[in-house]
């Protein structure tokens, strides 16, 4: 008590001198420094989100460290490592899979720097690494995948076969996607998971995994891709292999970037559960919070839609 007094005191006379006829010099107010780590550079939603965190960062006049880990893990640790050594006032970062980021958070934790889950989510042996969560409910949006698949096709008298392209293996938007929809499946048992594969969140991977499909599952009803990049790849293939998209194979995709909306438009993709990378705002108004010890939320879940190839075109979301 003692010596805060002794502090309070010594900053004061410090205020009340340097206040003392120097009133036209100017006041230079210290920008929060914001070091923020994304995964990669995988697909639209990912440029998407990159592009709206610095221009919300600029817009807030919050100084952003941005580093690209190019779909590396040990390049996010060395990031945020480097965040650390830096001093900055707070770090984010988007993790690309859930487990390995305990040592590192720690390290954050010994260092007095908050750290915030941008997007998706981590497992941790040990409670309280890090100070808030901001992004979506993955699980949710794979309820809603399979909800569309049992409106769609519940009137279907036989089984109905499902082909599942997923993200990148042990990322949270994956498993979640994934276990949404099995817990639909479940309660429905007609609809079955007749082949699943990676595809990695990227284009060019979901065009090598429809290949795939092809060979190992023909005869499905239904493609679900994990995000919208990867439905565009698989429809691609579909095309050259002479199967309408949307009609010989039903699609359901995830994010409602602008070329998964531009192909709902078309009904080649027959469902898109939005999954929103716009959250810049709310992340720095998180950051802001944090930085000035005002209450904030621990966990932070962006509301999200479901579009439908049955939905008036003109109410769908035009993207930048
Ligand atoms: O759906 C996908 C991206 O983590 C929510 O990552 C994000 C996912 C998004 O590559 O397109």
């Amino acid at each position: 008590m003692k010596i805060k007094a002794i502090i309070a005191f010594l900053a004061f006379i410090l205020v009340i001198s340097s206040g003392c006829g120097k009133t036209d010099e100017p006041v230079i107010e210290e920008r929060i420094v914001f070091g923020f780590s994304q995964l990669g550079d995988e697909s639209e939603w990912r440029t998407s989100s990159s592009n709206d965190i610095k221009r919300a960062a600029e817009e807030a006049g919050i100084q952003l460290i941005f580093d690209n880990a190019q779909q590396n893990q040990f390049n996010q640790i060395k990031a945020i490592r480097s965040f650390i050594l830096n001093g900055v006032d707070v770090i984010a970062f988007s993790p690309i899979v859930e487990g390995g980021w305990d040592n590192i958070l720690m390290e954050a934790k010994a260092a007095g720097i908050p750290v915030i889950l941008v997007d998706r989510n981590i497992k941790t042996e040990e409670e309280g690494l890090y100070t808030a969560f901001i992004g979506s409910d993955f699980f949710w949006e794979g309820v809603q995948a399979g909800k569309w698949m049992v409106e769609r096709f519940g009137y279907r008298q036989g089984v109905v076969r499902v082909a599942e392209i997923s993200g990148t293996v042990n990322s949270s938007p994956a498993i979640g996607r994934h276990e949404g929809l099995m817990e639909v499946f479940r309660d429905n048992p007609k609809f079955v998971l007749a082949f699943s594969i990676s595809g990695d969140f990227m284009r060019s991977k979901g065009k090598e995994c429809m290949e795939e499909i092809l060979k190992a599952a023909p005869d499905i009803d239904i493609l679900y891709a994990h995000n919208d990049d990867m439905a565009i790849g698989a429809i691609e293939v579909m095309e050259e292999a002479g199967i309408l998209p949307g009609h010989d194979i039903a699609i359901v995709s995830v994010d409602a970037q602008r070329s998964g909306l531009e192909a709902l438009k078309e009904k080649k993709i027959n469902c898109i559960v939005e999954c929103s990378p716009y959250i810049g705002d709310a992340l720095m108004e998180l950051v802001f919070k944090i930085v000035n010890g005002e209450p904030f939320p621990a966990v932070t879940y962006i509301e999200e839609r479901v579009f439908t190839d049955r939905d008036d075109v003109d109410s769908l979301p035009v993207r930048p």
